[in-house]
């Protein structure tokens, strides 16, 4: 299989079936002792094997029918098809922007030239979007052309010609339990499962097989981009354990229909990835995943007025500058605001917007006290007319030198469902990545698996899912190095420093 690229080191061999890199890990190890601060330089010797071979990829959406599931369906056969089609400024053509993998670039090195760019995709073996085959499920029984036209998101030209390849695609009945979403989306919900908590999971599980003897792909990820569900409690002999949890859908007590998804989802071995802000991944869950070696991810897609935050906080107090209040308005019209218009799932996003900041004040205490944080308030109202053109408006101000203040005001104008289908298919085609990557410490035995919880991924969501003690991530950059920085990895290349010290020294 041709590589976009071929590192040539004594570290790195090639094999038909494998990539494989010896690689140097270098970390700083802080400790108090007697008053003094002693800071320890650590270097741990690692092999990253990863497979070559790219699998046909399946990806089974909860929530098909809605504006993200038909958006990303509709842009995926866009880009194969390679369709064009008029609008009122021009000819649009279809393409990937807003994906990390597919529109970005890392810089490999540097040549006669200058720097050397590839595209995100070429740093490793992936799969290419256009490569997915997509199934799924919803509470709604319309087709997926139908609902496309519904959602209001896709031109309508482009509409035109995707509906005789959209029309023939049919959600499969999902779990509704009515308590979860708002009382406003009972309407759409003509296509439901019956039958105990145990009958439905069994039926999911018996989908994702089916899906894939019919599709014929080698492997499938299922990603929950339903509405936004209400937290759930998490309670002792419920959900606490994955013994309980499943008991607890035997017994028929309280589990989402997100956890329902997610269970059934790690049961069949397929990676789970939760688009929404809800805590469907309760500590049961999480034990499921580990205990069948499962990756799991999420939580809440980050797609535009949370990125940018998690990019202007990082700004400001890496510049030494105190933000003390936050205040983030937005309103849109789609199916996801009126959902969100009912308190109980307002506050799950509330909850997932609210704590991006933390990790930026918590890695400045010159400027932030021991509890101390900035004011921050998030607004959601829905209003119809604006669709899925959802409007954010946010205000940070700060405190700057000798007691003054700089206030920034942001408008944002951001089509929502066509912002948040790239990050699905990075979020599956990374998640895909990450099966194949083995890692362990030379010497020691075979290379292993990453830890079940993918947060790797941290950069694609709101509320990064972390491994238990592992610290949460927010800030865009960091998040995006950690991704970057693992892939070069895995063919042997150092961590991109920036010191450009060739450039420096005489
Ligand atoms: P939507 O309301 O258009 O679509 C959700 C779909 O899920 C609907 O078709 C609904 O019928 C279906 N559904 C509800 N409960 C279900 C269940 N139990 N099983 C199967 N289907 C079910 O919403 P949209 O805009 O597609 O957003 C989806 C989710 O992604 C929401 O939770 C939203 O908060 C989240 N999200 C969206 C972002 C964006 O930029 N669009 C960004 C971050 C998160
Ligand atoms: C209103 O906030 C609706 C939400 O579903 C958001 O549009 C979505 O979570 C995207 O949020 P953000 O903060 O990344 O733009």
């Amino acid at each position: 299989m041709a590589e976009p690229f071929v590192v040539e080191s004594p570290d790195v061999t090639y094999s038909k079936d494998f990539i494989e890199a010896k690689y140097l890990y270098s970390t700083t190890q802080v400790s108090e002792e007697n008053g003094i601060t002693k800071v320890k330089p650590c270097a741990t010797r690692l092999t990253f094997r990863t497979e070559r071979q790219v699998p046909k990829l399946g990806v089974m959406l909860v929530g098909w029918g809605g504006n993200n599931g038909t958006t990303v369906t509709a842009a995926v056969l866009a880009n194969k098809l390679g369709l064009s089609w008029m609008t009122k400024t021009g000819r649009k053509h279809a393409n990937y922007y807003g994906s990390l993998l597919q529109t970005s670039t890392s810089c490999l090195g540097t040549g006669p030239a200058g720097e050397v760019y590839v595209p995100f995709r070429d740093l490793l073996p992936m799969v290419h979007p256009n490569d997915i085959v997509f199934d799924g499920w919803d509470i709604s029984s319309m087709n997926l052309a139908d609902a496309m036209g519904r959602a209001q998101v896709i031109d309508w030209q482009l509409q035109e010609q995707l509906r005789p390849h959209m029309e023939g695609m049919k959600p499969r009945p999902s779990i509704y339990i009515p308590e979860f979403i708002a009382a406003n989306q009972e309407e759409r919900a003509d296509h439901v499962l019956s039958g105990t908590k145990a009958a439905q999971v069994a039926q999911i599980r018996q989908d994702i097989r089916d899906f894939k003897v019919s599709s014929g792909v080698d492997k499938v990820i299922v990603l929950w981009t339903a509405n936004t569900e209400r937290f759930c409690d998490v309670r002792p002999g419920v959900n606490d354990t994955a013994d309980n949890l499943l008991q607890a859908i035997e017994r028929g007590l309280e589990v989402s229909p997100s956890t329902l998804f997610a269970v059934a989802s790690i049961l069949e071995g397929c990676a789970y990835i939760n688009g929404s802000p809800q805590n469907t991944f309760v500590p049961g869950a999480v034990e499921l995943a580990i205990q069948h070696r499962v990756f799991i991810a999420g939580d809440d897609f980050k797609s535009g007025q949370t990125k940018l935050k998690s990019v202007l906080v990082d700004f400001l107090i890496s510049s030494g500058l105190k933000p003390v209040s936050i205040v983030s308005y937005n309103h849109l019209g789609n199916n996801d605001g009126r959902n969100l218009s009912a308190p109980a799932q307002f506050r799950s996003k509330e909850i997932s917007k609210s704590n991006v900041v933390d990790d930026m004040v918590k890695s400045n205490p010159v400027l932030f006290g021991p509890g101390e944080r900035p004011d921050h308030c998030v607004v959601i109202k829905y209003v119809p007319y604006v669709g899925d053109s959802k409007r954010a408006l946010d205000e940070y101000t700060s405190e700057i030198l000798l007691g003054g203040t700089n206030t920034i005001v942001i408008h944002n104008t951001c089509e929502d469902s066509l912002l948040a289908a790239p990050i699905i298919l990075d979020l599956a085609v990374l998640a895909e990545l990450c099966q194949r990557i083995r890692v362990g410490v030379e010497g020691e035995g075979e290379p292993q698996p990453l830890h079940s919880v993918l947060g790797l991924l941290g950069f694609l969501c709101k509320a990064p899912l972390v491994p238990e003690g592992a610290p949460v991530v927010n800030a865009l950059f960091r998040q995006r190095a950690a991704i970057e920085n693992l892939l070069r990895a895995c063919v042997g290349l150092s961590p991109l420093n920036h010191m450009q010290l060739e450039h420096k020294m005489q």
